[in-house]
């Protein structure tokens, strides 16, 4: 007998399947059917379609309930040792984020708590974060090196984060972002520590397939546009993608760079000049929007949304999860907070940790939205209407979670 064309159907779902041929808000199709074949959406199809009658193999009924894609956060820096809580008190008290680096602390002070830890330890400590996520919707997370910044400590970093992704059931994209600040040993030398990072780092994590992509700290705090240019030609020469975090502080003009390079995404974007918008436009870079670290700095400054909308440049929602400027690991928080503090519909912020975060990880292909081809990740939610997803917090309404085409516990 010829094998069922389906392994798995998932029947009577409201589905937010984001697909951008849908013309409903959210891409929704009322009383429809997933099928799944191994790991991929195999059809989307009415939940009274012949092939679903016909499908003798197993089924979850959903009951009406709400089906989103699974969620992905697509920039965290998730393993860190230490705390940086003490800091936070002194930011409230009014010293400057940039003051606090500028007398060692900040990113330097993760360095060293980080350093000091083993990879089992970092490991371990990184664990309940990553699950907070993963308890959220979170199928695929994006999760950056950069508290190590020498040769070993980087290296160790993304081999926290591979191992994340072994031991969790949740994919991982690691990124290399040893340009987050420039070390100790290295002070008044950053030219001499991006020689290092060109020469050594780059192309040790390319070999070993570390990392997927290469990320910097392109400010006035961190590493010069000319420094950043120099990274990205190295990470490109060894097939890794490019992304940065850009104008969060001051305008560097990060943004026309990584747009020059053909990044993946560009971060933060706080203070984004119209020069930048442009070049993001017509290469098709993501913008990636962190309204955490910009409700926890108490920045003023929002990034220029309305007009990178009118531009036609995809937004994406990320998390930041860091000690320091965005210390929660909640996607669905971050997405709240675009809302509130940047002006997102509840239907942006959704995309935005979905079909767009998927294009910010080079992933559009195979993640993001319900479509067949699609990796079959996606999540059931009890609720009426999908905006309660970004509108409630602190009850999470997931009662389902399917991973790789496999049925979880929510
Ligand atoms: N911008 C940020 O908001 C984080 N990194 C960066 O480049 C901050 C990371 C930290 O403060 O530890
Ligand atoms: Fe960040």
């Amino acid at each position: 007998m010829d094998r069922e064309p389906f392994d798995h159907v998932w029947i009577h779902a409201r589905l937010a399947t984001f697909d951008p041929r849908v013309p409903t808000p959210c891409g929704l199709l009322e009383d429809h059917a997933i099928a799944v074949r191994g790991d991929s959406i195999a059809a989307v199809l009415l939940s009274s379609a012949p092939e679903v009658r016909s499908h003798r193999g197993a089924v979850t009924d959903c009951g009406g309930k709400l089906v989103t894609p699974g969620f992905i956060d697509c920039h965290t820096h998730s393993v860190w040792g230490g705390s940086r809580a003490a800091e936070w008190e002194l930011r409230l008290a009014g010293v400057p984020y940039t003051e606090i680096a500028k007398r060692g602390g900040g990113i330097l002070s993760t360095v060293r708590a980080t350093r000091g830890l083993s990879e089992e330890e970092l490991f371990q400590s990184a664990v309940p974060c990553v699950q907070s996520l993963i308890r959220e919707g979170v199928t695929c997370v994006e999760i950056k090196s950069g508290y190590g910044l020498t040769f070993d400590d980087e290296l160790k970093m993304l081999r926290v984060a591979r191992r994340l992704g072994e031991r969790l059931n949740v994919d991982v994209s690691p990124t290399l972002l040893a340009a987050h600040a420039v070390p100790p040993e290295f002070a008044g030398r950053a030219d001499d520590y991006v020689s290092l990072i060109v020469d050594e780092m780059i192309p040790v994590v390319a070999r070993e397939k570390l990392a997927d992509a290469v990320d910097v700290f392109c400010e006035s705090i961190a590493f010069t546009s000319a420094q950043c240019d120099r990274i990205f030609s190295a990470a490109k020469a060894h097939g890794l993608a490019i992304k940065g975090h850009v104008e969060q502080i001051t305008n560097s003009h990060g943004a026309e760079l990584v747009a020059r390079h053909g990044g993946w995404s560009a971060d933060h974007l706080e203070h984004l000049d119209d020069a930048g918008i442009a070049a993001m436009a017509k290469s098709g870079t993501v913008a990636v929007l962190l309204p955490g670290a910009f409700y926890f700095l108490r920045e003023k400054q929002k990034p220029p949304v309305e007009k990178l909308r009118a531009a036609g440049v995809a937004l994406a929602v990320a998390s930041d999860f860091n000690p320091g400027t965005s210390p929660f690991a909640s996607i669905r928080l971050a997405m709240n907070m675009a809302c509130v503090l940047y002006g997102l519909s509840p239907e942006e912020a959704l995309a935005g940790v979905t079909r767009e975060a998927a294009k910010a990880l080079g992933r559009g292909e195979r993640l993001g939205t319900l479509e067949a081809g699609k990796r079959a990740d996606f999540l059931v939610w009890d609720v009426t209407h999908p905006a309660e997803i970004v509108c409630q917090l602190g009850v999470t309404p997931l009662v389902g979670r399917v991973v790789s085409g496999k049925n979880c516990d929510a």
